[in-house]
């Protein structure tokens, strides 16, 4: 058994290897993390969370290190989560993110953690939110979390950010990629990097395009900004932090931070409560009820929703 209180108390003062440990207890959906998470809950909500969304190869990493290097410099504090949805495991692609994080590896005021789930269903919804908890806990003034993988569960773990960086490269065919993986209604600041490359240009003309394709905003509306950076050169990086500055101070005015924290919570219980009964339904009836009910609704003895609300009934009664 770990000494909870113990590790929170490290992680509190900014123990590298306790926040270690911590998130490997939220990756590896360890039974003490409903321990875990009653000691940190009243350290928490101090932490800036930026997300980083795109499709592979655009330079999230690259950029993720460049937004530290920007931060270290304010004097920040500043937590990185790599969260790669579609691998069981930690490793593969995570360790690029590694080699290109490498000369934060020694900065004490750096957290750079991997995580990868289980491939549990929702299991993102709450490991996510915990990891990023966790690095809330241990002081990080602000959080980067680059999510490796295309698509759904992309817009997922960006959607548990207070702030959505999607970024696009020249020549990517990133357009037409970002509208099909639907990032392109979750960004709030919109970056074209390598733009070093021809096509920088014309990537930020056609995504200013599609941006200004939808609804009329109304005046106080947030309008998401393009910047072109080259990340692999700290250019442009200093506009990306500003674009994230003015974003931070228009939700923080008009409420908008604090509902979509609310949002981000309620979507954590639930998505908490769900996993819990699932297991349950398992647990309690080694599946047996389950199978008792589909039989019955098979051959048409029972309905559906009626064999449903039994095994609600059965677990919660
Ligand atoms: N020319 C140029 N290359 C860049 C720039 N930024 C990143 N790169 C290169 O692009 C490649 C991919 O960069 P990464 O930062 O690993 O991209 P990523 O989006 O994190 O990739 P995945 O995590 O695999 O999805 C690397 O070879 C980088 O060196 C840039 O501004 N200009
Ligand atoms: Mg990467």
């Amino acid at each position: 058994m770990i000494d909870v209180p113990a590790l929170v108390a490290q992680a509190r003062e900014g123990r590298p290897r306790a926040v270690a440990r911590l998130i490997s207890l939220v990756e590896g959906a360890s039974p003490q993390l409903r321990e875990v998470m009653a000691a940190l809950a009243p350290l928490t909500g101090h932490a800036y969370v930026v997300g980083l969304t795109g499709s592979p190869g655009v330079g999230k990493s690259t950029s993720t290190s460049a937004l530290v290097t920007a931060y270290r410099r304010l004097g920040k504090r500043v937590g990185v989560l790599a969260v790669d949805p579609s691998s069981p495991f930690s490793g593969g692609a995570l360790l690029g993110d590694r080699v290109r994080m490498q000369e934060h590896a020694t900065d004490p005021e750096v957290f750079i953690r991997s995580m990868a789930t289980r491939g549990h269903l929702g299991g993102l919804a709450w490991s996510a939110p915990q990891a990023i908890r966790v690095l809330d806990a241990a002081g990080c003034d602000v959080i980067l979390v680059e999510t490796v993988g295309v698509g759904q569960s992309e817009v997922e773990i960006a959607a548990q950010a207070d702030t959505t960086i999607v970024l696009l490269a020249p020549g990517m065919g990133d357009g037409i990629q970002a509208a099909k993986a639907g990032i392109l209604e979750i960004g709030d600041v919109y970056v074209v990097n390598k733009a070093d490359r021809d096509g920088a240009d014309a990537t930020a003309r056609e995504l200013n395009h599609m941006l200004g394709l939808g609804e009329a905003r109304s005046a106080g509306d947030w309008r998401p900004p393009i910047v072109k950076t080259v990340a692999a050169k700290q250019e442009g990086v200093g506009e990306v932090v500003e674009a994230l500055e003015k974003h931070f101070a228009w939700m923080a005015n008009n409420g908008e931070l604090a509902s979509r924290r609310l949002r981000r919570a309620a979507q954590e219980i639930e998505a908490i409560a769900l996993t819990a009964l699932r297991e349950r339904f398992g647990s309690l009836h080694g599946d047996r009820h389950l199978d008792a009910l589909a039989e019955k609704v098979a051959q048409g003895e029972l309905d559906s929703y009626a064999a449903a609300d039994d095994l609600i009934a059965s677990v919660t009664g």
